[in-house]
């Protein structure tokens, strides 16, 4: 009778919590994230400094969860999600836009930034690009745009070949790579074309914007599939920041628009394009 009173009693003991993602990163102090260091999204500092909307906002969301410091490194897009799901970082927080693919692999926050796509090319756009498909049925054109990035997949979806595809690590190289004319349009979202062009002061170049038959597009903070109540802390922070008016503070000195992101909802984005 003993021995069927303690199994009875064991089976009826609480099996230990799956090991709370969050209470881990409030013990660590800080949050490992992946960026791409492209302003305004995301930016590293020469003194290491890690800024852009992106990280600002997750730092503000982090600290509201007890977590203090954030620490970067830096990923060409494509490697963000791998690098995720290996564990090697806590969560991507680069503008990493919403699409079904990229939602079915990471758990994806509510939206934070929204922007459309872009070209930089020379002054007055002299093959007269105005979309994906103008670039693809021009046999003598060469785009350049970032690695398993969002830019690279409408361009081979438009009918851009591979061989005409130039993978670029960063925006100082796209920006040189069209000055030297090795190729002839670089795609990045509006807003890091645009700070790109004004930094570099290179009357020669022109942003065009939007790219015509291209979404817009949100990214949110993406986490590991399995730390959906991580994710979902993080949505009831995020959530307060909107409704108080301080995420409006930190995205929009950046170009971001507040309104954009909260006029719509990850469901929404994962479901479209
Ligand atoms: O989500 C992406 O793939 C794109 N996001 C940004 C902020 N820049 C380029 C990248 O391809």
């Amino acid at each position: 009778m003993k021995k069927c009173l303690i199994a009875v009693a064991l089976l009826a003991a609480p099996l230990p919590a799956m090991a709370d993602k969050l209470e881990d990163l409030q013990k660590q102090g800080y949050v490992r994230i992946a960026i791409g260091n492209e302003p305004p999204y995301t930016a590293v500092a020469s003194d290491g400094k890690v800024s852009g909307a992106a990280p600002d906002v997750a730092r503000a969301v982090f600290e509201k969860l007890g977590i203090k410091d954030l620490e970067a490194s830096i990923a060409e897009y494509g490697a963000m999600i791998p690098s995720l799901q290996a564990g090697r970082v806590d969560a991507i927080t680069a503008g990493l836009f919403m699409k079904p693919e990229r939602c079915n692999a990471v758990a994806y926050s509510q939206p934070i930034l929204c922007d459309a796509e872009a070209l930089l090319v020379p002054k007055g756009n002299p093959k007269g690009f105005k979309s994906y498909a103008d670039i693809a049925n021009d046999a003598s054109a060469r785009m350049g745009a970032p690695g398993g990035g969002t830019e690279e997949k409408l361009a081979l979806d438009a009918g851009v070949p591979r061989d005409r595809l130039v993978v670029v690590p960063d925006p100082q190289s796209g920006l040189k790579m069209v000055q030297d004319g090795r190729i002839d349009a670089y795609s990045l979202p509006v807003l890091s074309l645009n700070d790109l062009l004004a930094k570099s002061g290179d009357a020669n170049l022109e942003v065009f914007a939007p790219v015509e038959g291209a979404p817009v597009y949100c990214d949110g903070a993406a986490f590991n599939k399995k730390d959906t109540a991580l994710r979902d802390a993080f949505d009831v922070e995020l959530a307060k920041l909107k409704e108080s008016g301080e995420f409006a503070q930190i995205v929009e000195p950046y170009g971001f628009s507040a309104a954009a992101a909260m006029s719509t909802t990850r469901d929404a984005l994962c479901a479209a394009q």
